[in-house]
């Protein structure tokens, strides 16, 4: 009885060891070097001279050249338009609602004096929100003036697979001068957005992102008097050209976004005592951001659009918002006062490296 235990005892060890290495062993074969310098370890006879630096990767590595080079496109002009994530008109046909959306590239003022060059929808950083009622059929018609293909991917809504916007799986990739038209029908409720998938660590950085806001089909039981959509993400501009900011050595973000624009070009919201106010705040670039309230706690609503039941929405001050997440917060604008919101990453409430600026706006409250 003693020795069938140990028997049974030493095979679930070895079926414990083989689960364990499995994993771990194919990752570290494929695994391509790291370029983060702190982690190589010299082979014998490399100097140091010879560690790839991050400008130099296009040489080894020409997939890499469309992230490291500056974000251009033929005869850019400046932007019409002032300000990104407005509500898009829409037409109705059969019951069904036609938006249109049309991808080219502007000069896009984040700030007084500083202007990136960005790829957009309809001409503005973020595109133009879209926002329907739960159960709507919608039809968007995306026609690509961009130099380079793109694809749409409606990030967290529940579409059929054909119309995901992934390039090389759900559909060829939208060429510069096409048309491709994306028709689903808007569900769940929610705050979601809309993004490329086509290159997204270069187009989504340049601009290509927006919110896609859908409303309960029932009126909710107690509606913010503020409802407000704030995108986060980041840029790199130096000597004058725009480079798609990602986390990666000689790549990172000099200039921090709030819906396309840096302190102290972001909006002021102005709101009155004790109205109930609600911010939908979305991560869409490559950086997570604790975003941090002065003045009066807040409670997490929503997560990913999806609302959290009242017995499980915590209190907070600061909430982390990842890339790709959404969290709906509210509060009670319970004290009168010029009430900031900011990034708790301190280098994000920066431009180019002078303090105050980036991810920072104003919650104005009146009497
Ligand atoms: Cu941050």
């Amino acid at each position: 009885m003693r020795i069938k235990k140990a028997m049974i005892f030493s095979l679930m060890v070895l079926a414990l060891i083989l689960s364990a290495c499995a994993p771990a062993a194919s990752p570290s074969n494929t695994m391509p070097m790291n370029n983060n310098n702190s982690n190589m370890t010299l082979a014998p006879g490399t100097s140091v001279d010879e560690i790839p630096t991050p400008g130099s990767m296009m040489a080894d590595n020409p997939g890499a050249a469309h992230m490291m080079e500056p974000i251009t496109a033929p005869n850019v002009q400046p932007a019409t338009e002032t300000e990104g994530g407005q509500p898009l008109a829409y037409r109705e046909e059969d019951g069904i609602k036609v938006f249109e959306l049309t991808t080219k590239a502007v000069q896009w003022p984040i700030l007084d004096g500083v202007t990136v060059t960005a790829y957009t929808y309809n001409g503005t950083v973020p595109g133009p929100m879209i926002r329907v009622t739960e159960g709507d059929q919608v039809k968007i018609i995306v026609k690509n003036e961009l130099p380079d293909p793109t694809t749409i991917h409606w990030h967290g809504v529940e579409v059929p697979n054909a119309m995901d916007g992934v390039p090389g799986v759900t559909q060829d990739p939208i060429q510069p001068g096409e048309t491709f038209t994306y028709e689903f029908i808007a569900k769940p409720t929610g705050t979601f957005m809309y993004h490329s998938h086509f290159e997204g660590d270069v187009q989504v950085s340049a601009g290509l992102y927006a919110p896609f806001i859908i409303e309960p089909k029932e009126p909710e039981a107690n509606p913010p008097v503020v409802d407000k959509v704030l995108m986060i993400s980041e840029s790199r501009m130096t000597d004058g050209q725009t480079y798609a900011a990602m986390p990666m050595g000689g790549m990172e973000p000099n200039y921090f976004t709030i819906n396309g624009k840096s302190f102290p070009a972001t909006e002021t919201i102005t709101v009155k005592k004790g109205d109930l106010v609600r911010l939908r705040l979305i991560a869409i670039g490559q950086f997570i951001h604790p975003m941090h309230l002065h003045g009066m706690p807040f409670k997490i609503v929503a997560t990913d659009g999806h609302p959290v039941p009242e017995d499980a929405q915590l209190t907070k001050d600061t909430v982390s918002v990842a890339p790709g997440e959404r969290y709906d917060i509210e509060f009670v604008a319970t004290e009168t006062g010029q009430w900031m919101l900011h990034c708790h990453i301190l280098h994000h409430t920066t431009n180019d490296n002078v303090e105050p600026g980036g991810l920072m706006l104003m919650i104005n409250v009146i009497e």
